[in-house]
């Protein structure tokens, strides 16, 4: 059988297809490649390296940080640091932006904003855990880049993507022109092509949310999970419900299977908890560049505007019939509310 391409030989296929494509974008994917075969490593025996458990520290978000956290920004910052194309880092796990300039990179034109290491509070249990990376250009054109360069809106990606370590290790990216994922070969230590052009199914059967916080959802969304749960032969409904508790395992399924994933405002968490620079806006590049779709419920994600940097929001993202549908459950609550109000 023939080798599969690997992810080095297919971003130099592609990189013809960017005009002003100098090899710097190819190269910063192939060192956010390259950190995440050294965060498989570790994810992969973390039982056995005392990698499990908490570190003993919290981050921004005031979560306590697993070691494995901490072991995957190191990785990451460390990549991008030397290949040199990187100016400046935002992760999940820092607080401030992490200047990489240094003299390698002092004209480096890429900023990059990272969760290295989503879902980790499922690492002691042995549940898929995954990266998220966006990539964006420096809006400045002199002296440093900014915190103004990491906040930019969504549709400004050049590429976006996310790295599942489940049981196997996958690489899946966009850079505009469709997705494409890649199988880590164990073998020869290379990330191969598996999944060509992947297209999330336009609907399907499963919807993935945390129940445990019913009482606490707006009523658009309590209505839809009981759309969701109501027998309908022709819709194929009842839906299955599916939730691991990692994003990246639940929407990896909603790209291969169908379906949606919602994490709406709860009374804990009245802006959503998700973090849009890191997590829903590379997300939402790969679903919609995959055929789906993303919103808040009502906006599109990658047209939110971007104002702090660990902003968070409410996401309804996955087959685009299905985010559609929940819309339109959200829309009509908010209509009847508004008459109710009037009415009052
Ligand atoms: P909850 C993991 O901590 C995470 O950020 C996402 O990966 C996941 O979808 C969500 O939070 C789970 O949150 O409140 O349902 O435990």
């Amino acid at each position: 059988m023939a080798q599969a391409k690997t992810l080095g030989q297919f971003i130099i296929e592609k990189q013809a297809d960017f005009p002003y494509a100098k090899g710097e974008l190819s190269r910063l994917l192939r060192d956010i490649g390259i950190a995440a075969k050294i965060v498989n490593r570790e994810v992969n025996k973390a039982g056995l390296m005392d990698m499990q458990g908490e570190a003993g520290s919290t981050n921004i978000q005031g979560e306590s940080q697993q070691k494995l956290d901490i072991y995957a920004n190191e990785q990451f910052i460390t990549a991008l640091k030397s290949g040199g194309e990187c100016c400046i880092l935002a992760s999940e796990e820092n607080e401030e932006i992490v200047m990489l300039d240094t003299d390698v990179s002092l004209d480096a034109k890429y900023i990059v904003a990272i969760d290295p290491l989503d879902g980790s509070s499922n690492i002691d249990v042995n549940v898929s855990v995954g990266t998220i990376f966006s990539i964006y250009r420096r809006q400045s054109t002199s002296g440093r880049a900014t915190l103004a360069d990491v906040l930019q809106m969504g549709v400004n990606q050049v590429a976006a993507g996310y790295v599942i370590y489940g049981t196997s290790t996958m690489l899946v990216y966009t850079t505009g022109k469709g997705v494409n994922g890649f199988t880590l070969d164990p073998s020869i230590g290379e990330f191969c092509l598996s999944h060509p052009n992947m297209k999330i199914p336009k609907t399907g059967i499963i919807y993935s949310i945390n129940e445990g916080y019913y009482v606490h959802f707006p009523q658009g969304v309590k209505s839809y999970i009981k759309y969701c749960q109501v027998e309908d032969e022709a819709t194929h409904r009842p839906y299955s419900s599916r939730y691991v508790g990692s994003m990246i395992a639940d929407l990896h399924r909603s790209m291969i299977k169908g379906g949606i994933f919602i994490y709406p405002v709860t009374a804990a968490t009245p802006g959503g908890k998700l973090r849009l620079v890191y997590e829903c806006n590379p997300m939402s590049f790969v679903i919609e560049q995959a055929g789906g779709r993303a919103t808040d419920g009502k906006n599109r994600i990658m047209e939110l505007d971007v104002n702090s940097l660990h902003q968070r929001t409410p996401i309804f993202i996955g087959s685009e019939q299905m985010v559609l549908k929940a819309e339109e459950f959200m829309a009509e609550a908010v209509e009847e509310e508004m008459s109710m109000g009037l009415a009052g």
